[in-house]
C-alpha cells in the first residue's frame, strides 16, 4: 500500500471534519489553533500533498513561490479565494479549490441579521439594555427604519445575493439587482435586473453586497457611488471589507447621508477601522456569515470531497485555478 498524502490543515476545524481527514490522509493538524504567519506556513508545508487553508492565511505570490515542491493543491476552507494569488497558483501548477453552495444560507441569514440590526438600532438597544442605562420609554424612542415594503439592491447576484433575495421576499421588500450578467427569469423570481450599478443604487433603500473582491471591485462602494444612493439608505456587507471604501462610508454615516450600516467583514480583520465602533449607527459583527455548527461541517467535507478528487487524479468539482 502506497504511503498516505500528507495534508497541512492549517487552523482547527470542526472534529467530525478532523477525523475524515484523519483517516484517508496523513494529517498535520492545528489543535491549538495558532496563526501561522508566512515562513511558518511555508516550513509547515514541506513534505506536504495539499494545504487546507483559511481566508486567515495569505499566499500571496511571494508564499506561493517559494512553497515546497511537493504542494500540488490548496483545497480551501472556504468559498471567497482573495486570500490567494489565483495566477501565480496558477504558473506554479498548483491546483485550488473552494467551498461554494454550502454557506449561502448560513450568509444569507447574517445579512438579513444585518439588515435589521442596522435598520433597528439593534447594536445600540442591545447596548443599553446590558449596560443598565435604560431609563425610559417614549414614542420617539430608539426610533430605526422599517424594511418591509422597502427597496433591496443587491450588487452581486450569485449563491449568497440569490438567497437574500428570497429571504428578503418573506420581508416585504422589493427586490433589485446588478450583476456582470443577468440572471435567467426563473432564477430571478420577480427581481428587476440593473445592468448599470449606478441605477440600482438610485432607488436602493436598503444596499447588500455580495460581490466578490477581485481587483476590479476593491473600494467599490466609494464615496462617488454612496452619494448615488437614496438618502437616509441602509448598507450592509457579508462580502469582504475590500469591497467597500472606509473613509468615503464613515463619512456617509458621520454626516447621516446613510442611516446606518451593518458590517460583518472588514478592511484588515480583525484590526478593523476603530471609527466603525465610534459610530453610533453601525451594527458590527466579527465576520460569523458562516458561523453555523452545519455549514462548518459542510464546507470541511465539501474541501474533503476536492482534495479526494485531487488525490485520485480527478478534476475537483470546485476548482478555481
Ligand atoms: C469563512 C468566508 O468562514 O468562506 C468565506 O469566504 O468569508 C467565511 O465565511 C472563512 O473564509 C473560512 O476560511
Amino acid at each position: 500500500m502506497s504511503a498516505k498524502h500528507v495534508i497541512l490543515v492549517t487552523r482547527k476545524l470542526p472534529d467530525a471534519v478532523e477525523e475524515r481527514l484523519a483517516r484517508d490522509y496523513d494529517v498535520r493538524l492545528n489543535p491549538t489553533d495558532r496563526l501561522y504567519g508566512s515562513e511558518e506556513l511555508i516550513k509547515m508545508s514541506e513534505g506536504a500533498f495539499a494545504i487546507l487553508p483559511c481566508h486567515t492565511e495569505r499566499f500571496t505570490a511571494d508564499v506561493i513561490q517559494r512553497l515546497p515542491d511537493s504542494v500540488r493543491a490548496i483545497a480551501n476552507f472556504s468559498v471567497g479565494v482573495d486570500h490567494c494569488d489565483l495566477e501565480a497558483a496558477k504558473a506554479r501548477g498548483i491546483i485550488v479549490t473552494n467551498t461554494p453552495d454550502v454557506l449561502s444560507d448560513a450568509t444569507a441569514e447574517i445579512a438579513m441579521l444585518l439588515m435589521l440590526g442596522a435598520a433597528r438600532r439593534a447594536g445600540e438597544g442591545e447596548q443599553l439594555v446590558r449596560s443598565g442605562d435604560w431609563k425610559d420609554w417614549s414614542p420617539s424612542f430608539m426610533v430605526g427604519t422599517q424594511m418591509t415594503g422597502k427597496r433591496l439592491g443587491i450588487v452581486g447576484m450569485g449563491r449568497v445575493g440569490q438567497v437574500v433575495a428570497r429571504r428578503a421576499r418573506g420581508f416585504g421588500m422589493e427586490i433589485h439587482y446588478h450583476n456582470r450578467t443577468r440572471l435567467s427569469a426563473a432564477a430571478e423570481e420577480g427581481a428587476t435586473y440593473h445592468g448599470d450599478l449606478q441605477d440600482l443604487l438610485r432607488l436602493s433603500d436598503f444596499l447588500s453586497l455580495h460581490c466578490p473582491a477581485t481587483p476590479e471591485n476593491q473600494g467599490l462602494l466609494n464615496a462617488d457611488r454612496i452619494a448615488a444612493l437614496r438618502d437616509g439608505a441602509i448598507v450592509v456587507n457579508t462580502a469582504r471589507g475590500a469591497v467597500v471604501d472606509d473613509d468615503a462610508l464613515v463619512a456617509a454615516l458621520r454626516s447621516g447621508k446613510l442611516a446606518a450600516a451593518g458590517l460583518d467583514v472588514y478592511n484588515n480583520e480583525p484590526d478593523n477601522d476603530p471609527r466603525y465602533r465610534q459610530i453610533q449607527n453601525t451594527f458590527l459583527l466579527p465576520h460569523i456569515g458562516s458561523a453555523t455548527r452545519e455549514t462548518r461541517n459542510a464546507m470541511g467535507n465539501r474541501a474533503i470531497e476536492n482534495l479526494a478528487d485531487i488525490a485520485a487524479g480527478h478534476e475537483p468539482n470546485d476548482r478555481v485555478a
